[in-house]
């Protein structure tokens, strides 16, 4: 007897109120870019694969593979994971900095945390009209990087692939209601509310 398999995926719960990062990202942006954004790329995930059989048990299974899928699948699965990864690397602790072999990588890879971060800026300026920028794992070294839309390294048609440790969201939805068009502002705040335990243990695992 042949069985069909349905896979879901849910929305992981936040776990920081939608105030907690102001004054860096305010409560309105989070809150509209957990419940409206992020849901709904979730929902559209899920009924991307719905009543379908694949091979894949896992979000990263799919976009390691997504030259396979349907667009939908690229777009929404995408979404998927760039904004789980994005809440669990911010965080309201303050004073948080690189350290152990993370920052031995930063140090190796870029120079120094101030290089990564120049990189890091660079790359995110740069990225014309709504995308990603990355800090991405490459064996023991470190990788900043850039996508469009909702690609990430771990796809197989990303230009620079490898595994995302820290990422930034550069669509409009994720800072317009307070920066507006001043993209780099929000970046250098954005930088005050990285959570560098989360990137290590990424960096380490
Ligand atoms: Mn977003």
């Amino acid at each position: 007897m042949e069985t069909t398999r349905t896979l879901s995926f849910m929305l992981p719960k936040l776990k920081y109120d939608y105030s907690a990062l102001e004054p860096f990202i305010d409560a309105k942006t989070m809150e509209i870019h957990y419940t409206k954004h992020h849901a709904s790329y979730t929902n559209n995930l899920n009924a991307a694969i719905e009543s379908k059989n694949f091979e894949e048990n896992t979000i990263e299974d799919f976009l390691r593979r997504i030259s396979q899928h349907d667009v939908s699948i690229r777009n929404n699965g995408g979404g998927y994971y760039n904004h789980n990864l994005l809440w669990e690397i911010m965080t309201p602790v303050k004073g948080q900095q690189p350290k152990g072999k993370l920052l031995d990588a930063i140090d190796s890879s870029f120079g120094s945390i101030k290089d990564l971060k120049d990189a890091f800026t660079k790359a995110a300026m740069g990225r014309f009209g709504s995308g990603w920028a990355w800090l991405i794992k490459r064996g023991n070294s470190l990788v900043v990087s850039s996508t469009p839309n909702q690609d990430n390294p771990l796809m197989d048609v990303a230009e620079i692939q490898g595994v995302p440790v820290l990422c930034i969201d550069l669509w409009e939805h994720a800072y317009y209601l307070k920066y507006q068009n001043r993209r780099a502002e929000y970046i250098e705040a954005f930088w005050q509310i990285i959570n560098w335990d989360e990137v290590e243990r990424r960096f380490n695992m």
